[in-house]
């Protein structure tokens, strides 16, 4: 037996006794005699117990990544891959007669974040940790995270998502610290989770909450009293904003993470025994997105109240200390808090703001720079921009709006500050854990070396004529189909045709992302086969999105995807060449489900509106192909692949932005001048869908899409058709399709997080 064998059996016995150990300690029985349930805690305990035998990630300086969102995904089987046992423990259990994908399936999801920037946070601790870093992700312990949803009459219903069980992976700390609102003072309480690096040290994820939480004043769905702070503040991730309330809580919450973070970031300087004046030396804080915005005044206040520092100093060492990261251009996300709101919750903050907005105006005339505007509004971006060293988009073309647009007033202030960092992936998670089989036929072909080194995925491209490793790459997209249809019937009682072509759009719901536009897509095929025209290949087209409770439209887009679903799945003339499914409550893990499944990538934003997107990255590295718009990352995506490997349509972001600076755009003119684009926008009242569906939201919908479509869904709708078309069609040729298939795998290494962190650190927290 092999040195190496010896060593492996030895592991796989040290498993075997942990895993027996905990099975006796908890149960006082044998492996063999537990519930999944039960199995699913030992794993937990011995991984845990393997944890905190690992190092903690050591260092001079430290980053801080403080986000209101960790959207982390279920943990077991990504701790087990990262300590490098996952393949042990399965093998254990099969000893025992046990699967270790039922286990996987017992734990919960967190539901710590919403969309792609708490996802983008989870990748970022993973690489973090995994490039031996030293950083931790600072946020708050949402009770019932943004919330669940259900659909009911064909609309979404949001209830509480209970995430949290008697054990998990939390981790109560005794360390907590003092709150002071306005009104009042909270103490909080600190809860970790440990962050595992692949085959690396351990960081943590802090997640701040109260003892005083109390889940049981949400009522009907996730109503609550909202002024209750003391038992509501960390019940939700973005409770309702539409009253002053909601924009109370979401004030509270926001500085409570902040402050905090800040009295954790300076007790663990005070016990390094660092200089407060050097405190850039050794923590630097990543401010995602304008959440934790706040942190730069109550750092300043701390160490001006507290710490004996001038306001000069202050101001300058925190300014030293802080970097953002823009993650939007969309209006409405870009937080400005009115003046009035905050003297209410947070009033030792206000002349802090009000001093940092006197030093602006003293420097720069332009009021679109200052950070207080005409109507008493605190834009907290500004706040970033003005008192952060770095600014930072999150994809090529991002980057370069906010350069020439959107913050061109800063640009020309601080043209140092501007960089790109293109997001990334952890490609343990999106690949490794989610289609284990396509990365054994990787590392067949190219050996194992780009789990570590995710650029040597390009190695593939020596073998993009090899017709076997083709056929390996196609029979494992089937196998991965047929594990979703088989997930789709249990869960969602659907029966898909695995030889369709799955063409899957999954991401929040919202105009500019136009899930509204593949619906039109749909009726426009069903029409064509209601009429004669049949599809060469059935088709399969599937959505996954929660929408905000308050977007109303995106609610409404939601219905007509469930009636269209009804419609046409129960249409005997066409159900054998369409299906439309939309998967109630989309979340992590049922993307870990989709994504290796996937055939067509729909990345369909309107161009300029889509910051980067990081599903496209997670589809093309699963072997699907983009269809999408010059948007986001989608830019980068194709000049990696080529024209021939990506299928993109639609007017570019200069045109989009044109079109918005001169309010030019009218989208009953494009009603009015296509047969096409009439045909499918009249269905969505036709009377078989009225049939199935409410009147009010159809025609809302409707009629938006006619008087107004801010996000310009009739402007690139032929376009989309006619693309889309081809991409069907293409997909005939099997091994041409397939050639694509692996081109997208091979020129995917870029997007991995490994090396999105790396530029962070090379650039920004030179740690
Ligand atoms: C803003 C707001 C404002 C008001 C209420 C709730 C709410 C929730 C989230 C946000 C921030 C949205 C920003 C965001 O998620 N951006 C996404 O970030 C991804 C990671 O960088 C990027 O891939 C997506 O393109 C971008 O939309």
């Amino acid at each position: 037996m092999g040195i190496e064998r010896i060593r492996e059996e030895v592991f796989c016995n040290e498993v075997e006794t942990k895993l027996s150990e905990a099975a006796s300690r908890l149960y006082q029985r044998d492996i063999g005699e537990l519930t999944d349930a039960q199995i699913y805690n030992c794993v937990l305990q011995m991984t845990k117990d393997f944890t905190q035998a690992s190092n903690q990630i050591k260092g001079d300086k430290k980053v801080y990544y403080i986000s209101a969102e960790f959207l982390i995904g279920k943990l077991l089987s990504n701790n087990l891959i990262n300590l490098g046992i996952y393949d042990k423990v399965r093998e254990v259990l099969v000893k025992y007669g046990r699967d270790i994908t039922a286990i996987e399936e017992v734990e919960n999801e967190p539901s710590l974040g919403n969309g792609g920037l708490g996802r983008l946070a989870a990748c970022f601790l993973d690489s973090i940790a995994t490039l031996g870093l030293c950083g931790d992700g600072i946020g708050l312990n949402y009770h019932f995270g943004l919330f669940k949803q259900i659909f009911d009459d064909r609309l979404q219903t949001a209830v509480p998502d209970k995430w949290i069980t008697e054990r998990s992976w939390l981790h109560k700390t005794d360390m907590g610290f003092d709150v002071r609102f306005k009104d009042m003072k909270v103490r909080s309480v600190l809860y970790d989770i440990d962050v595992i690096g692949y085959e690396n040290g351990v960081n943590k994820l802090h997640l701040f909450d109260i003892d005083t939480v109390d889940e049981s004043i949400v009522k009907k769905g996730i109503s609550f009293d909202k002024e209750d702070i003391e038992k509501n503040l960390t019940l939700f991730l973005y409770p309702d904003d539409s009253d002053e309330a909601g924009n109370l809580l979401r004030i509270y919450q926001q500085y409570f993470m902040v402050s905090n973070a800040a009295q954790l970031i300076l007790k663990e300087l005070h016990d390094k025994q660092i200089d407060l004046h050097k405190m850039y030396d050794h923590a630097v804080i990543q401010i995602n997105d304008t959440h934790p915005t706040m942190v730069i005044p109550e750092l300043i206040r701390i160490l001006t109240e507290e710490k004996a520092m001038s306001m000069d100093e202050a101001i300058d060492v925190v300014s030293k200390t802080c970097a953002y990261t823009n993650h939007t251009i969309l209006a409405e996300a870009l937080e400005k808090w009115p003046v009035e709101y905050l003297e209410k919750v947070v009033p030792q903050l206000m002349p802090i703001i009000k001093e940092l907005d006197k030093r602006v105006r003293a420097k720069y005339k332009d009021e679109k720079v200052w950070i207080i505007d005409k109507e008493k509004r605190v834009h907290m971006a500004h706040i970033d921009i003005h008192y952060g060293f770095s600014v930072n988009g999150v994809a090529a073309l991002h980057t370069e709006i906010l350069k020439e647009t959107e913050l061109n007033c800063f640009y020309k202030l601080y043209p140092e500050k501007f960089n790109n960092k293109t997001n990334g992936i952890t490609f343990r998670r999106w690949l490794m854990s989610c289609d284990p089989e396509l990365a054994k036929v990787i590392s067949e072909c190219i050996g194992d070396s780009w789990k570590k080194d995710a650029s040597n995925l390009t190695r593939l491209m020596d073998h993009v004529d090899d017709s076997d490793l083709i056929d390996k790459i196609l029979a494992v997209k089937k196998e991965k189909k047929q594990q979703l249809c088989d997930y789709i019937k249990a869960h969602e009682q659907v029966e898909l045709d695995v030889d369709s072509v799955f063409d899957i759009q999954i991401k929040r719901m919202h105009e500019y992302k136009r899930q509204q536009m593949n619906a039109l897509y749909i009726i426009h095929k069903y029409l064509e086969i209601k009429s004669g025209k049949k599809p060469k290949r059935p088709m399969t087209f599937i959505f996954g999105a929660k929408a905000a409770p308050a977007y109303v439209i995106a609610q409404d887009v939601i219905h007509l995807l469930l009636c269209l679903m009804e419609v046409i799945n129960n249409d005997p003339d066409v159900s054998d060449c369409m299906k439309v499914i939309m998967v109630e409550n989309y979340n992590v893990t049922y993307a870990e489900k989709l994504i290796p499944a996937c055939d067509i990538s729909e990345q369909i934003s309107l161009a300029s509106k889509e910051a980067s997107g990081t599903g496209n990255m997670k589809f093309m590295l699963n072997g699907a192909v983009t269809l999408g718009t010059m948007d986001g990352a989608n830019v980068e995506i194709c000049d990696l692949v080529g024209g021939d490997n990506i299928y993109v349509f639609g007017k570019d972001s200069d045109t989009v932005i044109d079109l918005y600076a001169k309010s030019a755009y009218v989208s009953k003119d494009y009603y009015k001048k296509s047969k096409v684009i009439k045909e499918a926008v009249d269905f969505i009242t036709d009377k078989k869908v009225l049939a199935v569906g409410h009147k009010k939201n159809l025609e809302r919908l409707q009629n938006e899409l006619l008087n107004k479509d801010w996000f310009m869904t009739l402007l690139d709708l032929e376009e989309y058709i006619e693309v889309k078309d081809k991409a069907f069609a293409d997909y005939e040729d099997r091994s041409a399709w397939g050639k694509k298939m692996l081109v997208n795998i091979a020129q995917a290494g870029f997007f991995s997080s490994d090396r999105t962190i790396a530029e962070y650190n090379r650039d920004i927290w030179k740690l």
